[in-house]
């Protein structure tokens, strides 16, 4: 793969099984990433280093995910004029996710960070990869694919049900 141009990172390794949604998306894509642990709290000098040198690397898009007190993304977003995508955790210290949301969606004037839904790492991934393609033809053709794949996938679900219904009864549009 070459030079990484999304970098996903997050406070901890227990937060990899939500954030593995991201990297499977630049995966499937082909979108070069690089994916690393960074926490705010346990590693501060670690995170300034990151936020700091990661235009300098060639990192485009900055995917930070964390929970509970989670300002991990709040943070980088501070430190870089690179666009942070944040990803709220329902993680072990998290009361309800709703600790998580807050910590990372509201952000004093200046310093936005755009935060997905909780645990929404796949939509971070396809956040990260729209923003490269506003610029770059190939990851934006590969996305109109993707979004058309998506769109026939509920035409076809709209049809079986409009003809068949769960009851096998016809209930759809004109019935
Ligand atoms: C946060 O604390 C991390 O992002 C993680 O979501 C949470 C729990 O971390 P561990 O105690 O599992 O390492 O900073």
């Amino acid at each position: 793969m070459s030079k990484p141009q999304v970098g996903i990172i997050m406070g901890s390794k227990s937060d990899l099984p939500v954030m593995q949604e991201a990297i499977k998306f630049l995966e499937e894509q082909e979108i070069p990433h690089e994916v690393s642990i960074v926490s705010a709290h346990r590693t501060p000098h670690r995170m300034v280093k990151y936020a700091e040198e990661a235009r300098k690397r060639g990192i485009k898009v900055i995917v930070a995910g964390a929970g509970g007190a989670a300002h991990l993304p709040g943070m980088v977003a501070s430190l870089t004029s690179l666009p942070v995508i944040g990803v709220p955790i329902k993680s072990s210290n998290s009361i309800d996710g709703w600790d998580s949301v807050l910590s990372i969606l509201q952000m004093p004037g200046g310093v936005p960070v755009a935060t997905v839904a909780l645990d929404g790492a796949k939509n971070a991934g396809i956040l990260a990869a729209q923003i490269l393609g506003a610029t770059d033809k190939v990851i934006a053709k590969k996305l109109d694919a993707y979004k058309k794949e998506l769109k026939e996938k509920v035409e076809e679900s709209a049809e079986q049900v409009e003809n068949y219904g769960y009851r096998g009864n016809k209930i759809g549009f004109g019935s």
